[in-house]
């Protein structure tokens, strides 16, 4: 009875390691995945709305098409805050700090609005060559509090 069990357990395992083998296979095919970033929103050539809070920045369309882009940034916090646009490589969450803000200094911004009080808004237009940039607020301790997010001018 024991043996019997034991054998039935075995085959369990046995099927399960089969269909996790089959599993990973499939997608190992999967040549479309690559495109996935892709799968986000863009812009397409007009305004792109941008809300600010605490903690985060969260803009209507992750990438745009290169030249002028108009962004109309919104502080929907209880705190001021601000949008600084800086071009780099370096991942969104990963840009070098010091005394709590990113230093500007290492990543010089593209652009920025002034501190935009609580509720209010602030139109700003940049121009963007294409590449990858992270848009942030750059008042101490915001950035380390999750207000960046990735954007990409092709
Ligand atoms: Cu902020």
């Amino acid at each position: 009875m024991r043996k019997r069990m034991a054998r039935v357990a075995l085959l369990v395992v046995a099927v399960g390691a089969m269909a996790a083998l089959v599993a990973c296979g499939g997608s190992d095919d999967k040549k479309e995945s690559g495109s996935s970033s892709s799968s986000a929103s863009s812009s397409s050539g007009g305004s792109i709305k941008v809300e600010l809070s605490e903690w985060a920045v969260k803009p209507a369309a992750t990438s745009a098409k290169a030249g002028d882009v108009k962004f109309e940034v919104t502080n929907k916090g209880a705190a001021p805050h601000e949008f600084v646009v800086i071009k780099t490589d370096t991942a969104q969450d990963k840009l070098p700090v010091t005394n709590g803000a990113v230093d500007e200094k290492q990543v010089p911004p593209v652009g920025r609005t002034a501190n935009i009080a609580a509720g209010k808004e602030e139109d700003k237009s940049f121009n963007l060559t294409a590449g990858k940039y992270v848009l942030l607020c750059n008042i101490p301790a915001h950035y380390g509090q999750g207000m960046h997010v990735a954007f990409t001018v092709e």
